[in-house]
């Protein structure tokens, strides 16, 4: 028999507000196209991103209770019994560059799992304004990516637990880098993609500072697991693949996910990842002119059963049109 998951992720048509006040067992509830310097409770996320295409959803998360709130410097955390959830939103107009904005984000988290009894983070959303904006060097996403490497002073090298990610554009127009987080007392189990070069190992055409992320971890927990899916594009090795070619990403993208989900039943034995009612995805888009094609592609080549929504938002890599990212449930001996 499969355990209840640690985790409980859905998207929800009520508002925000009907998750807040009714669910004691509410960890999160991320609202999208709301800028996240406007968060009314420590569970609630506002996502400067916009959904497309489908009636507004809320995502919510839960857990055993009861969960506890609190603000620990900038960030706001939510605590049930084994998981937190923490957020944290800085105004770029008050807090410097994105360097230095990222750098105290980072410092801000760290300092705050350092003291948590869920010291280990386990995927890191970051929503970063105008992410392509400057050329090389320069770009926002590199300078977003340094100023996270050196607040993480830790050497990939030494193959620590490394944390998922998801790194994606806010619109232009947001002031806040927002940085949001699930950790656990115990490190997930870090899932490397056999198709694709591990990101700490990308070469210096991508930046002065390797991205630090795994791409996947496992939450294992009262012996169920849960894999929580990195951002996920048309990357193979290290080279973007299908440039201008909407469709084709969309389908190599799954061709990650699936070879990512492999690769972690490979590591755990016979627990197995799968897309289904159970879990989400989020699908990020570039030009909102892709929506459908991106969406009937998703639907001829995903489980029609596992929710998704489209979020607008620009990819880290110019050319790369379209990411997804997900969470989802393992069974065991499926
Ligand atoms: C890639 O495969 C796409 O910098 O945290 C995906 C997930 C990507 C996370 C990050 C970047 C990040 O390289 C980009």
């Amino acid at each position: 028999m499969s355990k209840l998951p640690a985790l409980r992720v859905s998207y929800q048509e009520q508002a925000a507000d009907h998750w807040l006040d009714n669910g004691e067992d509410v960890l999160a509830v991320f609202e999208f196209g709301r800028t996240p310097l406007e968060s009314t409770d420590s569970r609630h996320v506002p996502v400067a991103l916009p959904q497309l295409g489908q009636t507004k959803r809320v995502e919510v998360w839960q857990c055993a209770g009861p969960i506890k709130t609190g603000r620990w410097d900038l960030l706001r955390f939510a605590q049930g019994e084994q998981l937190t959830m923490g957020h944290i939103a800085l105004d770029l107009r008050v807090h410097g560059d994105m360097r230095q904005a990222s750098r105290k984000a980072y410092d801000i988290l760290q300092s705050f799992l350092q003291q948590s009894p869920h010291q280990w983070p386990l995927k890191i959303w970051n929503y970063v304004p105008d992410i392509n904006h400057g050329s090389g060097d320069d770009e926002l996403y590199r300078r977003f990516c340094l100023g996270r490497a050196e607040a993480v002073l830790i050497d990939p090298g030494d193959r620590p637990p490394l944390p998922a990610a998801t790194a994606i554009g806010a619109p232009a127009s947001e002031h806040a880098l927002q940085v949001y987080f699930l950790a656990a007392s115990l490190p997930g189990l870090d899932v490397e993609n056999p198709r694709q070069v591990s990101a700490w190992r990308y070469p210096r055409q991508y930046g002065p500072k390797s991205p630090l992320f795994s791409r996947g971890t496992i939450l294992r927990l009262n012996g169920s697991q849960q894999f929580l899916i990195s951002g996920t594009a048309s990357v193979v090795g290290h080279q973007t693949h299908h440039e201008n070619q909407v469709a084709s990403q969309v389908s190599e993208s799954l061709r990650n996910v699936s070879s990512l989900l492999d690769e972690g039943h490979r590591l755990m034995g016979d627990a197995r990842a799968s897309l289904d009612s159970d879990g989400i995805l989020k699908v990020y888009i570039r030009h909102p002119d892709h929506l459908d094609v991106i969406r009937q592609t998703l639907d001829v080549e995903a489980p029609a059963e596992i929710p998704r929504i489209y979020l607008q938002g620009d990819i880290c890599r110019e050319n790369l049109l379209t990411e997804i990212d997900g969470i989802v449930n393992c069974h065991a001996g499926a």
